[in-house]
């Protein structure tokens, strides 16, 4: 898929409204559209590619870098970092994304277990 036909290529641009959390030069953060949990956010690198071997080192470390200041932000305790590559992976959309999924404590009773899409 092209830059161009990228839904998360045109949140970036402005083009499809997003709830940000962070931005900088080379990477966004945005709430899912169909949270998992509640807090559960994207952080995708601004350089499109599909997967995690297209995007450069630079771009990545930053991207993890985010989402670990938004987990601190966030005061999360528990929490997974999801990861998607390829249709068989259960990736839905063609540009790198990192899920940032807060886990609720047992009294929250919601969100226990492992993600399951
Ligand atoms: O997950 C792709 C994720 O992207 C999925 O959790 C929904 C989310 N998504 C799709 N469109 C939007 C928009 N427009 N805003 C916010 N979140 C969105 P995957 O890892 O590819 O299965």
């Amino acid at each position: 898929m092209s830059a161009a036909a990228c839904i998360f290529c045109k949140i970036i641009k402005g083009e499809i409204p997003s709830m940000k959390i962070f931005e900088s030069e080379k990477t966004l953060a945005f709430l899912d559209i169909g949270p998992l949990s509640k807090g559960h956010s994207l952080v995708i690198p601004k350089h499109h590619g599909a997967k995690l071997h297209d995007i450069p080192d630079d771009q990545l470390a930053e991207v993890l870098s985010v989402t670990k200041k938004i987990a601190i932000a966030q005061n999360l305790q528990d929490y997974n970092i999801l990861q998607n590559n390829g249709r068989i992976a259960h990736q839905i959309v063609d540009h790198v994304h990192f899920h940032l999924i807060p886990k609720p404590n047992a009294e929250e009773g919601l969100g226990v277990g492992w993600p399951t899409k």
